[in-house]
């Protein structure tokens, strides 16, 4: 069975809308997208039970040797904190979110990864999976989270930990991620097979493809 599309625009139709100078000084908020105060939860299914002495972490595909974290391990990694803007395709922006977690240049330096690589599939619990140019994971607003705004990450908004790509339409920031594969060519990740635009720039609008 195909997914469904995301239908929760209606709840947000008394947001705000976008590119109102007014509410949207900066330009913040991308075109088409309705601000929220709220955090919603989308996720494709069930929020999975994750048991941290179970938890790994996989680093695999074109790269020279393979690398497996377990929970201590990952979180034993240099920390950053970050605030900025998520955009969901489902039209939502939340501003200023603060998220807490390990930059991914730390864990990118731990790997040897194959020069031939250029993309890379994010993997996590649940069989999700969402791709992503090398070039735009590894950038410096891109971290694993295990806190939002000061507090644990719920496991509904994806504890114990989440990607964050905050430049990208958020279906690519998965959450309970376990793993990436690194490959030399772009393959379509769950929602891109659905239909979801391959890259997801928000500020271009690359919802669909
Ligand atoms: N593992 C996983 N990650 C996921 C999803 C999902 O269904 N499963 N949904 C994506 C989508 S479509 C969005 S908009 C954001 C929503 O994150 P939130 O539920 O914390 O708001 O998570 C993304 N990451
Ligand atoms: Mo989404």
């Amino acid at each position: 069975m195909k997914p469904n599309p995301e239908d929760r625009v209606d709840r947000l139709k008394r947001a705000q809308p976008s590119r109102d100078p007014d509410n949207d000084p900066e330009g913040r908020i991308p075109p088409g997208q309705y601000l929220t105060e709220k955090f919603p939860v989308l996720s494709k299914g069930p929020t999975p039970n994750i048991d941290l002495e179970r938890w790994q972490f996989r680093i695999f595909g074109n790269v020279a040797n393979e690398v497996v974290l377990n929970y201590q391990e990952f979180t034993d990694l240099p920390q950053v904190t970050i605030t900025t803007d998520f955009h969901c395709v489902t039209r939502w922006s939340m501003l200023d979110s603060t998220w807490e977690g390990i930059p991914i240049r730390e864990v990118i330096d731990r790997v040897d990864i194959l020069s031939s690589s250029k993309f890379v599939m994010v993997q996590a619990y649940g069989q999700y999976t969402t791709n992503l140019p090398l070039s735009d994971l590894i950038d410096e607003d891109v971290l694993f989270a295990h806190s939002w705004n000061g507090e644990p990450l719920s496991s509904e908004h994806g504890g114990p930990l989440r990607l964050v790509v905050p430049k990208l339409y958020a279906w690519k920031s998965a959450k309970w991620v376990n793993g990436l594969e690194f490959l030399e060519n772009d393959q379509p990740g769950y929602w891109e097979q659905a239909g979801y635009h391959k890259h997801g720039d928000p500020f271009k609008e690359e919802r669909f493809s």
